[in-house]
């Protein structure tokens, strides 16, 4: 019994990855196409941020939105920009008006770690 949901967890965990990196490869030449972007997503999903490091124009809103079934949060190591707790579906943006990298994470998960690189 416990074999079999092991195998189904690690079963969905492949599809869900897979799943992530055809959105990502989907996405990637829409967003090469439109330098004037303002506005662009994050995904946190199964206890990672989506993309992992997204790279962005000076003046672009980032919202982020929480699909998960627990409670997360973004937090800049920089203490630049903090959410409050997300539940899910719940969402929270920062506009970036300086170029840098900003490193950041979930502080419920410190492992949840990802960046945001403002050009
Ligand atoms: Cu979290």
């Amino acid at each position: 019994m416990k074999k079999i949901f092991v195998l189904t967890a690690s079963l969905m965990m492949v599809l869900t990855l897979l799943a992530c990196e055809e959105r990502a490869q989907g996405t990637a030449p829409a967003a090469a196409d439109d330098q004037s972007a303002s506005a662009t997503a994050v995904k946190i999903d199964n206890f990672s941020f989506t993309p992992q490091t997204l790279t962005v124009n000076v003046g672009t809103t980032v919202t982020w939105t929480n699909g998960d079934d627990v409670p997360h949060n973004v937090v800049s190591t920089d203490k630049v920009f903090k959410s409050k707790t997300m539940d899910t579906d719940e969402k929270f943006s920062y506009t970036f008006a300086k170029p840098g990298t900003y490193n950041y994470y979930c502080s419920i998960h410190p492992r949840m770690t990802a960046a945001v690189v403002v050009k």
